[in-house]
């Protein structure tokens, strides 16, 4: 089920008090912007404020494992989500770079108390991309959003 078919489930009970972090790359902008727009909507829309959403932007997908990392242990954050595109080229960095931030992300999530979401897009080409960052496939940064609130609500 796509998480946009359940969106009742997802309203932040007590938005005011929840803070959120993004971290976003530049690397492919064009994407990461439109997952970021997707995102940072779709928290408001659900009950955040705009005071409590941090972000913070990196070079790169390689780095939103240190920006998550400095971000959660300099503010009191809730849950923090990482976007990112990673487009396959002629070179195998696609392969190491997305299993390099899928394992750091993995272990964000283990070490700290904090729920962190992959919101990084893996895609052979850029239409891939742009269809799942408010394209014919939805927008994964908004469902993003959705997952942290969900997490949110109903873990703790
Ligand atoms: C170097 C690189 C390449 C080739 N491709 C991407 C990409 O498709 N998506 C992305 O987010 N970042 C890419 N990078 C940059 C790395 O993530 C990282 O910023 C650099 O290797 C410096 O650590």
């Amino acid at each position: 089920m796509k998480l946009s078919n359940i969106q009742n489930q997802f309203k932040l009970s007590n938005g005011k008090q929840i803070s959120f972090g993004i971290v976003k790359s530049l690397w492919n902008e064009e994407i990461t912007q439109r997952l970021y727009d997707g995102c940072y909507e779709t928290l408001l829309k659900y009950g955040a404020v705009k005071k409590n959403i941090i972000t913070v932007n990196v070079p790169g997908s390689f780095e939103l494992i240190y920006g998550a990392k400095k971000i959660t242990e300099k503010s009191k954050l809730n849950a923090v989500i990482v976007i990112g595109s990673i487009i396959k080229g002629e070179t195998p960095h696609f392969d190491f770079i997305a299993n390099a931030v899928a394992n750091g992300v993995k272990d964000l999530n283990i070490i700290y108390d904090i729920p962190f979401i992959f919101c990084v897009s893996t895609d052979l080409n850029k239409q891939q991309a742009l269809e799942r960052s408010g394209g014919n496939f939805g927008n994964k940064g908004s469902d993003s959003a959705l997952t942290a609130i969900s997490l949110i609500n109903n873990i703790n």
